[in-house]
Parts: structure tokens; sequence; C-alpha cells
């Protein structure tokens, strides 16, 4: 089912006429309400009259999260803080948190664009879904609630973590629906099948899945743990939160809820418009943000689009499932590692698990890459020779398509931190 079909299956000329008049009404409203832009407008020579639609996108400012942090924690809002009902904020990992501002009418498109993307995932009223994406500041668990709850599902507001009660309320209420990280996914299929829960039996049918990074290869594993579908949902608090895109039946790429967000793919180094197609940092603006709303966000997120028709029947923009972070790219000895790529080879070995984790660090003036993933127990109380030769296959494989030496080291099941939220996949000990 389609959600919103008026909204989601619009021809071109009708989005990019919409897309117009809502950029023109945007410029004209940050101009009056927000200062920090008036000022970066006006040193730039810009006047709202002077975007007429989309085309005039490129002469417009951009935003960092830097710029949020500056302005902390209320400098950005478009609103009296009287209209305002919600913040949600990111703490991340050093500094100020981000604080974000939601409006009645934002909260509604809010709820709005997760709806249209629980059911581009196939979830519908009968559902039962399970929000096990943090609730609180984050904004995935009160997401997920307020769209599933648009859909007319049920929801269990259960949260992240307590991993027995999830089983436990899976099986009693019988779950058909999960919403959590890809990582919390695996640790809970894991968790289910070492607590004998037959998952094949159970009426889960569909995951959807998000907040941080994960290959096509852990969504097949997920597929695999759970006997579901996996679907991708991507979003970030600046934007609005979930489902500023999400996946459909035909899995191939990310619905983007344009009428809402109007998505940019640019050369990093540049900010120029990559060439159609091309892989680049996603860049947004916020079409109809009230209390908050951003122009031409960095959101350091790789990605390309795709603006061909889907067969799903939905005529918005697919972008490409998220390929890495700008700033997530390791430099190791000059070449470039993202982590997706050392996640792609692991997943394909059958003897790994799909735990794993990166340590850099600089051994004299020479960067060092650990790999640490868990192999299955069986592997430890066999032979040494056999122990080796499954290290040197790992080593091999992941060398050759990483372009650079790495040390492998083989843990034993469960020695590595388990996520219940967003995994960290990285320690970088040379900036330490
Ligand atoms: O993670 C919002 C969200 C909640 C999305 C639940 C999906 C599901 P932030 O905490 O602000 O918001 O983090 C945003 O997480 O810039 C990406 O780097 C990453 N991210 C989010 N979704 C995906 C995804 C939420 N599906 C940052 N694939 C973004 C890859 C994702 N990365």
């Amino acid at each position: 089912m389609i959600w919103n079909e008026p909204k989601e299956c619009m021809s071109r000329d009708e989005i990019h006429e919409l897309q117009n008049a809502r950029l023109r009404n945007l410029v004209k409203r940050v101009y009056l309400n927000v200062e920090f832009y008036r000022k970066k407008m006006q040193a730039m020579g810009l006047e709202p009259g002077d975007i007429n639609g989309v085309e005039d996108l490129e002469k417009l400012p951009f935003t960092t999260k830097q710029d949020l942090r500056d302005n902390y924690p209320f400098g950005l809002f478009a609103m009296n803080k009287s209209e305002v009902v919600r913040v949600h904020a990111s703490t991340g990992t050093t500094g100020k948190p981000t604080v974000v501002a939601y409006s009645r009418k934002d909260l509604e498109v809010f709820s709005e664009v997760v709806a249209r993307g629980l059911c581009s995932a196939g979830a519908d009223k009968n559902d039962i879904v399970q929000v096990a994406f943090g609730y609180g500041l984050f904004t995935g668990g009160l997401g997920l609630h307020d769209g599933a709850q648009k859909i007319g599902a049920a929801v269990v507001p259960i949260s992240g973590g307590n991993t027995a009660k999830q089983l436990q309320l899976m099986q009693d209420f019988g779950t058909t629906v999960l919403a959590c990280t890809p990582s919390y996914a695996v640790y809970l299929a894991e968790a289910a099948a070492e607590a004998g829960i037959d998952t094949a039996a159970l009426p889960l049918r569909l995951g959807i899945f998000g907040a941080e990074p994960w290959t096509e290869a852990m969504r097949r594993k997920i597929e695999e743990g759970f006997q579901i579908e996996a679907y991708d949902i991507y979003g970030l608090s600046e934007i609005i939160g979930p489902g500023v895109s999400t996946g459909c039946k035909v899995h191939q790429g990310l619905h983007v809820q344009e009428d809402h967000f109007l998505p940019e793919i640019l050369n990093p180094k540049t900010l120029k418009a990559m060439p159609r197609g091309e892989t680049g940092e996603l860049v947004f603006t916020t079409l109809t943000k009230e209390a908050m709303p951003l122009l031409r966000y960095r959101t350091r997120d790789l990605s390309s689009l795709d603006y061909s028709l889907c067969d799903c029947g939905r005529t918005t923009v697919r972008m490409s499932k998220i390929q890495g972070r700008s700033d997530d790219m390791l430099i190791i000895r000059g070449v470039n590692v993202f982590p997706s790529q050392v996640e792609s080879v692991l997943l394909e070995i059958p003897e790994t698990k799909p735990h794993y984790l990166l340590v850099v660090d600089r051994q004299g003036a020479l960067d060092t890459l650990e790999v640490q993933v868990e192999i299955d127990d069986q592997y430890f109380s066999d032979e040494i020779t056999q122990l080796n030769a499954v290290r040197e296959k790992i080593r091999k494989r992941i060398e050759a398509v990483l372009g650079v030496n790495i040390k492998l080291r083989l843990m034993e099941s469960k020695s590595l931190e388990r996520s219940e939220g967003k995994a960290r996949r990285v320690i970088d000990k040379r900036q330490l």
C-alpha cells in the first residue's frame, strides 16, 4: 500500500513545481526569522527574491553541525519558543549536543514521513510494531512510535535494551514488525537462537532498521537470522529524524520524501554538484520545517541519487544505501578505507560472525589497522593449523579489497561488546 499516493506518486514536473514554491517560501521565512541565515545571505549579497526555485539552490549558504553547536541551544529557531512543542538532541562524541525543535505541524510531518516509510516496507494497521529504538532525546524511538501509530498499527514502545524481555514480548504479543538498529537486530537474533527460540515460527515478518551504516551483506544476515524481510530507514535529527527516506519492496534504494526534504549530492571537497548518479555527500534542505528549518545541511553521509522510476510505483527519487560518511573514512598509510568495505568482506565469509571492530593505531610513523572479528567457537577447538588457515583466508580477502596490510585478530564468541543502539565499529587511537 502507498500511504500518501498524491504525494508519493507525483509526476516529476509536479514535484519540481511544489519544491520550487516551497523553497521560495522557506527562504523568505529563514531570512525574516533566523538571524544566522539573514546574516549569511546578506554577506553573500543574496535576497530572498533571488531564489526562484530549485535551480537557484546552489546560491544558498550551507549549514553544518558546527553551526548548530555555535547556536546552541535555541539560536536557529525560526519560531517563537511558545510554538515549539518538542525538542530532541543528539549528544555526539564531543562537545555540546545539537538541539533540534519541532512545531506541532513539524510533528505531523514527522509522523507522516515515517508512516509513508512503514507502508513502503509493507506494514499496515494489522501489524504489531515493536519499537526497540531508544526513546528519549534520540529521534529513533518516538519517531517510529508516532509513525506506526499513524498507520494504525499497535505499537509496543519497549525502547532499546532489555534483550530477554524483547524476545519474551516478541513471542507473547506476536510482534510482526521489529524496528531497531541493524546491530541490535543481529544481537537479538543471536540471543533468540541461544534461547532456543525458533525464529522461523515467530509471527515476525519484517524489520525496519537504520540509524547506523549497514551493508547489504548485513541485511541478508538479519533476514536469515529472523526469517524476515529487512528494510532500510534513513534520517538524521537535524532534518527531522528517521523517515527522511525508506526502502521499498524493490530494495533498490530508499525513497526520499521529496515534498519535504530536498536532496543534493555534492563533491565534499569542492561542494559542487556531482554528475547525476554519482556518489558524493548528501545535502538536505528542509522544505516545510517550521520550528528549525535548515538550508543545505551537510550530512557528511555518502550516497547517490537515482531519478529513474521504481517498480513499486512511487515516483520519488531514490538514494542509495549510505556508503559511508566522509568523516568515517580512515586513511591508513595514505589509503582510503571505509568500515563498510570490511563489513562486506567479513559477512561473506562463513566462518565469521557479524561482530567486528576496527582498531587503528600508529607505531612509530606507521598507521596500523587491526581487524577484530568473532568466529564460531568450534574453530577455536579445532587444530591450530585449521585456525591459522581460517585466519589467513580472512586476512587475504580483506587485504585484497582494502589494498592495505592489516592485522587480523580472531575473537571468541561474545568477546566483542554488543550494541543495543548505534554500534561502535571503529576505535582510532591515533587521535587520543
Ligand atoms: O539516527 C535517526 C534515525 C533513527 C534514522 C532511527 C533511522 C532510524 P541521528 O542520531 O541524528 O539520527 O544520526 C544521523 O545516522 O547522518 C547517518 O550517518 C546515520 N544513519 C541514520 N540512518 C542510517 C541508515 C538518526 N539507514 C546519522 N544507514 C546519519 C546508514 C544511517 N546510516
